[in-house]
């Protein structure tokens, strides 16, 4: 397709995107693909302005369940030094040195299918000393029970992670210790406590081009979009069930960016797991498609990511600041490209 518009390939925001619409936008060209995921991010956000966030696993290995992606399932043998939940004082510390170091979000992940009551209070304080460093906080813990969701919006809970990982048809797969719907369950109960969703999803799992359609298909029809969306690119973790899988091309990789930019168009879409097998080429195509949240510091939960200086390197390198990317609004109706 040749473009001859007038005026820049906004596309909309919808909650009804059907299967054929992405197949089409993950088939285009690749540069028209770009180029629209590119218009489409402008019409939203500063291009040049990248989230970071920092991870902390403050409870790591042991997991009951089974995703076939993770060094923490107690189900496979990756080699993994476990830990129990750690200290709010530890915790407090990481967070400032994240702040200092540039971060404006913490992020707490625990391996858990779900808090327990008798560690619930001990990850709200975290939540609200963390918020009192001056820091937006999200923790990501696996399912919510009842009033979970409220109680850490209370504690002042800016944004809940909690992945769909892959296609509802492809899940089955990849974990089998909770379904896919356990997961849209929590996610519901999230976005009603009014915390901010962060969910999306792994590729390079040897899921298919429809498994990726599928993913996005349902990160973009639900009610509201994620208001942050991590796509990770498979970590391959000896002893784990997927180390060894073939790894996907990289120009895929940049595809799935792009057309999650182009699905959710005011989410900010985060280049997440993965990155340490990127290099600055790679990552530029990213930001390129749409990408505009990283995480920072040389840990994700259990494995690797680029070491800070690389970062401040690469973003000095790109004319990146970190910031908050603010979101500005899109063009008028009559100026945006109908639909897909
Ligand atoms: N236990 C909680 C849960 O799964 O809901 C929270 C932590 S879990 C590690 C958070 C997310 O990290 C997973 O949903 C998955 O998308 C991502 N993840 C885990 N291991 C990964 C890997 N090896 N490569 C890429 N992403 C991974
Ligand atoms: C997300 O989507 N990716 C992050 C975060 N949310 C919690 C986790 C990536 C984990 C990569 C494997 C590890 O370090 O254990
Ligand atoms: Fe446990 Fe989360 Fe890892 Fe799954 S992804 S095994 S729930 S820590």
């Amino acid at each position: 397709m040749f473009f001859t518009l007038r005026s820049p390939p906004v596309t909309a925001i919808r909650h009804d995107w059907t299967r054929d619409e992405i197949r089409a936008l993950f088939d285009l060209p690749f540069s028209d693909l770009l180029y629209r995921a590119q218009c489409t991010h402008r019409a939203h956000f500063d291009p040049n302005a990248v989230q970071v966030s920092t991870l902390l696993s403050i409870k790591t290995g042991a997991c009951p369940e089974d995703c076939g992606y993770c060094p923490q399932s107690a189900h496979h043998a990756a080699d993994l030094e476990r830990e129990a939940l750690m200290d709010v004082e530890a915790v407090v510390s990481a967070a400032r040195a994240a702040r200092d170091a540039g971060a404006s979000r913490f992020c707490m992940g625990a391996a858990w299918r779900s808090p327990r009551e008798k560690d619930f209070g001990r990850v709200l304080d975290m939540v609200r000393e963390v918020k009192a460093l001056g820091l937006e906080t999200c923790v990501t813990l696996g399912m919510l029970k009842g009033d979970q969701a409220t109680r850490l919006k209370d504690a002042g809970l800016d944004y809940y992670n909690h992945n769909l990982d892959t296609s509802p048809e492809y899940y089955g797969e990849i974990i089998t210790t909770r379904t896919f719907d356990d997961r849209l369950d929590t996610l519901a109960q999230v976005r009603e406590a009014g915390v901010n969703v962060c969910c999306g999803g792994i590729v390079g799992m040897g899921e298919s081009r429809d498994d990726r359609v599928g993913l996005l298909e349902s990160l973009a029809n639900l009610p509201e979009h994620p208001q942050s969306v991590p796509i990770n690119y498979l970590v391959q973790v000896a002893g784990t069930p997927l180390a060894g899988t073939a790894a996907l091309d990289p120009l895929e990789f940049v595809r799935t960016i792009a057309v999650a930019r182009l699905l959710m168009p005011a989410s900010v879409v985060r280049l997440s797991a993965g990155r340490e097998s990127m290099d600055d080429a790679l990552q530029a195509l990213c930001f390129l498609a749409g990408a505009n949240s990283i995480f920072y510091g040389d840990k994700l939960l259990t494995t690797g990511n680029p070491a800070a200086e690389r970062d401040r390197a690469l973003f000095e390198r790109l004319g990146i600041q970190a910031a908050e990317p603010v979101a500005r609004c899109a063009a008028p109706p009559a100026q945006a490209a109908a639909g897909g």
